[in-house]
């Protein structure tokens, strides 16, 4: 066997190795690191993981590209599983608003918030959201991230913008190194036009719109935003069940800011993942533990919302609950691509081991994409997506916060940068 590349001498290299699933509890802790490690690569997968040197069935020659990972850590590519990527506009006319102690409710409940991003979104060329996005991608891959969600949901009565939102993030899937997996959310706000009669857009989503998305094959996934004031728990459950038989993966925004039971709702459907929980009930973190639906954990936004209220991580981790960790890049509630900064949060904040962090955002982002045969983890077979850290460990990475570490990003076997 021939390698394309090859990673050697690296001082920490996170493997992840293990089975293909959410690893929950101590597994979170357990991140297969190797002391002197040694990566080769051959085309876009990984052929080699070891320790020292390379075994002689491993060959190279004058075209193999050495990196030396002497005082780096090396990591799976990072994977943002949460995010609002492609849209127009942005929200700085809100800050003003918040610091006099407005929230995001409100706004968006005054025509605010999401609803002048939808307009911002319609008024935009393909162009115009394919160079904003394209630039938002090229950030999140400086920062180590390879594969990243993107939910449409700025169209929402107009279906044609939600339809343009799926077709520029599948250009970029196209177009950029980054791995692009999109996610329909038309139930995303409830437009002013049906404000007397929500449940006539949520019919219009189910018998017009998923069956549209699906024939066209432009999403993995279907979301709804189940808060106070946007879609309740039955419109959501009949959203998600319906996309359900069209193919799409239910995903669901759950207990974000009102206890409504959208973990109890993530366990009834079998969602894959349920995003933010910050005000999550005891029953239902228990029953997404009974059928292993994933916390997709989003801190930057508690951080931002500044409401002091955060997920609770540990109780999630400790009753078995997997958990992942995202971004939620978005213009309201987390304008920021930076996924290191969120993995400070979460351990500054949130109480997570800087191991638990890693997982998260590693083979637990890959399962909360459905993406875990593949990504997530350093061992032969799987895509050569790698993050070469100038840090000495991970804790290193967490605990100096707020910059970027990232040395080089291997993509498909490529290096970046
Ligand atoms: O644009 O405000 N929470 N949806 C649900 C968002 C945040 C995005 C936005
Ligand atoms: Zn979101």
């Amino acid at each position: 066997m021939k390698a394309t590349l090859v990673i050697e001498n690296i001082s920490k290299l996170i493997t992840l190795k293990g089975e293909n699933r959410p690893r929950v509890g101590k597994e979170m802790r357990e991140i297969g690191l190797i002391e002197n490690g040694i990566v080769a690569v051959d085309g876009d997968k990984i052929i080699y993981v070891g320790e020292g040197n390379l075994p002689s069935h491993i060959e190279v020659n004058d075209d193999t590209v050495f990196i030396d990972g002497t005082g780096k850590t090396v990591t799976p590519g990072l994977i943002d599983s949460h995010t609002h990527l492609v849209h127009g506009g942005s929200r700085e006319n809100e800050l003003s608003m918040k610091l006099k102690g407005v929230d995001y409710l409100e706004i968006l409940k005054k025509g605010g918030g999401i609803h002048s991003t939808v307009k911002a979104t319609k008024e935009a060329t393909f162009q115009e959201l394919y160079k904003k996005a394209k630039k938002s991608l090229d950030i999140m891959l400086s920062y180590g991230v390879t594969t990243v969600e993107a939910k449409s949901g700025y169209g929402i009565e107009d279906f044609d913008v939600e339809l343009k939102q799926m077709k520029v993030a599948k250009k970029l899937d196209e177009d950029h190194p980054v791995d692009v997996i999109s996610t329909f959310m038309g139930a995303h706000a409830i437009p002013e036009k049906y404000e007397n009669d929500p449940d006539k857009f949520v019919d219009i989503i189910i018998k017009e719109m998923i069956p549209e998305v699906s024939k066209k094959g432009f999403a993995k996934f279907c979301d709804v935003f189940c808060e106070e004031g946007v879609f309740s728990i039955e419109q959501s459950r009949n959203i998600l069940e319906a996309g359900k038989k069209y193919g799409l993966i239910p995903k669901i925004h759950a207990d974000e800011i009102k206890p409504l039971g959208g973990a109890e709702l993530a366990a009834d459907i079998g969602c894959i993942t349920a995003d933010h929980l910050v005000a999550a009930s005891e029953e239902g973190m228990k029953r997404m533990a009974e059928e292993k639906v994933i916390a997709n954990l989003l801190p930057g936004t508690s951080f931002n919302l500044q409401s002091g209220n955060f997920a609770k991580a540990r109780k999630l981790i400790e009753i078995g609950v997997p958990v992942s960790l995202s971004t939620d890049y978005n213009p309201g509630s987390c304008p920021t691509e930076n996924l290191q900064l969120i993995m400070s949060f979460a351990s500054l904040i949130m109480k997570m081991t800087p191991e638990e962090v890693i997982t998260a955002v590693t083979i637990n982002g890959a399962c909360s994409l459905g993406l875990e045969i593949e990504k997530g983890s350093i061992e032969e077979g799987k895509k050569a997506d790698l993050v070469i850290f100038d840090a000495p460990n991970l804790n290193y990475i967490i605990y100096h916060f707020g910059i970027n570490h990232v040395e080089k990003v291997v993509k498909d076997g490529i290096v970046i940068k």
